[in-house]
């Protein structure tokens, strides 16, 4: 959209600057110059309101850098490391609601979702405790990240804060443009505890099976308890400006940078009963900029906060230059 946004700006720009300099000064050429004038104001409130709804939401999600002594140890089956690691949850269960019932009730469901991130791995690290008084999951396997009738967890990550559409089409598209198409601006994955295939990860679009795997993504998963169960997630990932499913070498990586604002949405999904269709839970604001997926624009803000701890000097992306990586920097 920002590119839409500045491109309409030039076409009202560059006539405006003509029809001045070579301007008479009578009536006429002042009326086409107000009329000018009146649409170069109208194009740039247009382009100020288009930037100003690019992501949603009266709050800025925190994603805390941790130093690479830091960085969350997914085998360790564990997120205790957490609470050393970042200043605090990044989110709670007070933060998400649904349409039909609001805010969960602690007896339901309590959540507690941690964000960290690193410049020298470029990854986003998630951990997250659940605590829901019926477990449910009837997912059959096969359809990841679809984890339909199941107790799950889904976010959405806009790595440039782009926005744009990025699913649900374009509907007359060929295969080939819809395999381009899904997933490319902005991804959507999705987390589930255990599956008959095993497969507990998964990302919506054709890249599924590479980028939700080693070493651009990975989960580990641990479950305790029954009637309530406690189920804790701990996964990192990377987000991408341009995913092309045909490998990350087609592929364009965000570039993590301090400071930087993405793209966010996460949905946890409460089933407490067989066959029952499940609530989901978003983080508040969504609920005001219904279609609740296809757009990036409906995301919320999150920020790269920088490292403030520990020795930080380790930071530095030239580490783990890869193919894809040493692409990324050859293009800027
Ligand atoms: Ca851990
Ligand atoms: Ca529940
Ligand atoms: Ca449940």
């Amino acid at each position: 959209m920002r590119y839409t946004c500045l491109g309409a700006t030039r076409r009202v720009g560059i006539p405006l600057g003509r029809r001045i300099t070579t301007s008479t000064g009578s009536p006429i050429t002042r009326n086409r110059r107000l009329f000018v004038l009146l649409w170069f104001c109208l194009g740039s409130a247009l382009c100020l309101s288009v930037d100003a709804t690019a992501h949603v939401g009266d709050r800025i999600i925190p994603i805390y850098e941790v130093p690479s002594s830091d960085i969350p140890d997914l085998d360790d089956f564990s997120i205790f490391e957490w609470e050393e690691i970042v200043p605090e949850p990044s989110l709670e269960s007070s933060d998400f609601s649904s349409l039909q019932v609001g805010s969960p009730s602690s007896a339901d469901l309590a959540v507690r979702i941690y964000l960290a991130w690193n410049k020298t791995t470029q990854r986003i690290y998630m951990a997250m405790e659940r605590t829901d008084d019926f477990f449910i999951n009837e997912y059959a396997g096969g359809d990841a990240p679809n984890f339909f009738g199941a107790d799950h967890l889904e976010f959405y990550v806009d790595g440039d804060h782009s926005g744009g559409q990025y699913a649900c089409g374009p509907p007359d598209g060929t295969q080939d443009q819809i395999r381009l198409y899904v997933g490319a601006q902005a991804q959507r994955y999705a987390v589930i505890a255990e599956a008959p295939d095993a497969i507990l990860f998964g990302l919506e679009g054709f890249a599924n099976g590479w980028a939700s795997e080693p070493p651009w993504a990975d989960i580990r998963t641990q479950q305790i308890g029954v009637e309530p169960t406690e189920t804790r997630f701990e996964l990192y990932t990377t987000l991408w400006d341009n995913l092309n499913w045909n490998g990350p070498e087609a592929s364009l990586r965000t570039l993590l940078e301090p400071n930087n604002i993405i793209g966010l949405q996460i949905g946890v999904i409460d089933h407490d009963a067989l066959g029952s269709g499940g609530i989901r839970y978003s983080i508040n604001s969504l609920l005001k900029r219904p279609p609740l997926v296809c757009y990036a624009e409906n995301f919320l803000d999150a920020r790269l906060v920088p490292c403030s701890r520990g020795d930080c000097t380790f930071a530095d992306p030239a580490a783990i230059r890869s193919n894809s990586w040493g692409r990324i920097k050859a293009s800027f």
